[in-house]
């Protein structure tokens, strides 16, 4: 195969195929991508190592390689300075545990594979990469777990077997979403045991004249300390993209300087953050590359970076953010922003808690056929124009439907007013792409009340991807057995024929095809 570099991991890949020219359609350079796949070979090296020298491993190998996978997620570090220290960091390591005779791999082996051998490798790597993310968010609160921890150096052992067929392959992808599960389970106890339990919140989308920050990804800690930081500084602190549902957790929302969010999706970034009058953190994914319009005001932390940016390092020390949000000044008068649809303001914070706690009214509803259908429309956002599916959609769910949603998909209609059924808004925001645990719990519960399956509820999964994470999640949900499920606005690109005619059989998965159609098959 001739190219300078190989990637299909995200929904906006060159033609639906694979970006191998001299730059990804995200932005990431040919030099970029081929230091990821020298990172991650690396990766499969170490945890062969670890895997070796088991009694040799420590924290430290668990740390690196959940860094290094996260480094690799989409929209996440385009700086090969800093992917180069990481390779090192990572050589470094497997030397400590005696591992040279334990190679990297080369992952043109892996591009280069028989398309379906490749296409299952792709679910494996590309899910814990997300599973990574979320394990990462869960360890800087001081929440680790062995057995995720040994499942993704596993897990990457099993990316370099060049000699497993399907059989050894497919399990290992069904246990992904497997882990996945636990290590979700892990974030979201890390989360509420941290800062508190998500209550229901409006979210105000006006920026208060005077200096402010805004701090985009889904890093809960990143934002706190910041808070912590800005306190009493004159400094007010905004939302962007998938850190909106920070607003609704009790030990984050108390922070009165945590004025309101800014912005819609990541894709929007370059266009809302051209005059902006104020820095922007990314705590995490997605950043795009910064215009010059903006570029001086971007500021990167954790596993985030893009060349020439300030990186806030591990210290986290945020005074080169604090001091730029003072010398530019911010608005001299309030400004109102809206959101793609024109509103105002948000709602979020409606996690497993709040609408488990009204538990019995949601029951009451679906009996009573107050509540005739229950969708789930969530996943991430993304640029292409199809997206607007997903608009479209929520607005012509019926009156006596509710819609769950999650992630930064949600900013195509969260800004919609539906109305409400009972106490319950139309719309519900349960939080983060993460949060999926907490759809997961809800949906589960109501199957335990009705004393059927999930299956069998009045619910429709209605998933929009993009990243990484977006295929962790769905193979969690296959792992529980939910069937049914429509993607959009595409299928992946590392999906093979083979292996969508498994998924179609085995899980009926479906892509999403006109929100009209859609909405008669599965009210039908
Ligand atoms: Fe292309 Fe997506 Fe890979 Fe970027 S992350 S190079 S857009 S496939
Ligand atoms: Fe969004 Fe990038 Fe996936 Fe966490 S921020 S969901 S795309």
């Amino acid at each position: 195969m001739e190219h300078k570099m190989f990637c299909f991991q995200c929904e906006q890949t060159a033609g639906c195929r694979a970006c191998t020219a001299n730059a990804g359609v995200c932005g990431k350079k040919a030099d970029t991508a081929l230091l990821q796949d020298q990172l991650t070979g690396a990766l499969i090296g170490l945890a062969r190592a670890a895997a070796a020298h088991r009694e040799k491993a420590s924290e430290n190998t668990d740390r690196l390689l959940l860094e290094g996978l996260f480094s690799t997620l989409t929209n996440v570090n385009f700086d090969n300075d800093s992917l180069l220290a990481q390779f090192a960091l990572v050589e470094e390591e497997k030397a400590r545990l005696g591992g040279q005779d334990c190679a990297d791999y080369d992952m043109n082996r892996l591009w280069e594979a028989d398309e379906d051998i490749r296409s299952l490798k792709s679910l494996i790597l590309l899910g814990i990469r997300g599973v990574a993310a979320y394990a990462y968010h869960a360890a800087v609160l001081g929440y680790k777990s062995q057995r995720v921890n040994e499942f993704v150096a596993t897990a990457l052992c099993a990316v370099g077997m060049d000699d497993w067929g399907m059989d050894q392959l497919l399990p290992v992808v069904m246990k992904v979403g497997e882990v996945n599960l636990e290590c979700m389970a892990l974030l979201d106890q890390a989360n509420t045991e941290t800062y508190g339990n998500p209550e229901p919140t409006r979210v105000g989308m006006t920026v208060e004249k005077g200096p402010f920050i805004v701090v985009s990804g889904h890093d809960l800690h990143d934002l706190k300390l910041l808070l912590e930081q800005t306190r009493d500084k004159g400094v007010n602190v905004y939302t962007h993209g998938e850190m909106l549902p920070a607003h609704a957790y009790p030990e984050l929302k108390k922070y009165s300087h945590l004025k309101g969010n800014f912005g819609t999706a990541w894709q929007n970034q370059q266009r809302e953050f051209a005059s902006l009058p104020a820095p922007i953190l990314f705590t995490t994914n997605c950043l795009m590359p910064p215009r010059d319009t903006y570029a001086d005001r971007v500021f990167t932390t954790g596993v985030v970076a893009w060349p020439g940016t300030v990186h806030i390092g591990r210290d986290k020390d945020f005074t080169p953010v604090i001091e730029k949000a003072l010398e530019l000044g911010g608005f001299a008068e309030d400004r109102q922003f809206t959101g793609i649809n024109g509103g105002d303001s948000v709602m979020t914070g409606f996690a497993h808690n709040a609408v488990l706690s009204a538990a019995d009214k949601v029951v009451a509803a679906v009996k009573s056929g107050a509540v005739r259908h229950i969708f789930l429309v969530g996943g991430c956002d993304g640029a292409r124009p199809s997206r607007s599916y997903f608009t479209d959609f929520v607005k012509q769910t019926p009156a006596d439907t509710l819609v769950l949603t999650l992630a930064c998909g949600k900013y195509r209609f969260n800004d919609l007013n539906l109305g409400t059924i009972g106490e319950f808004p139309r719309i519900m925001d349960m939080g983060q792409c993460n949060d999926a645990y907490s759809a997961i719990k809800v949906a589960s519960a109501l199957a335990e009340v009705f004393g059927c399956s999930v299956n069998d509820l009045p619910l429709s999964l209605v998933l929009s991807w993009y990243e990484q994470k977006a295929v962790c999640i769905l193979l969690t949900l296959l792992h529980l057995g939910i069937k049914n499920i429509l993607l959009g606005p595409s299928l992946p690109a590392f999906v093979s024929p083979n292996v969508l005619k498994f998924l179609v059989e085995q899980f009926g998965i479906a892509p999403t095809s006109t929100p009209e159609k859609d909405l008669q098959t599965l009210l039908g």
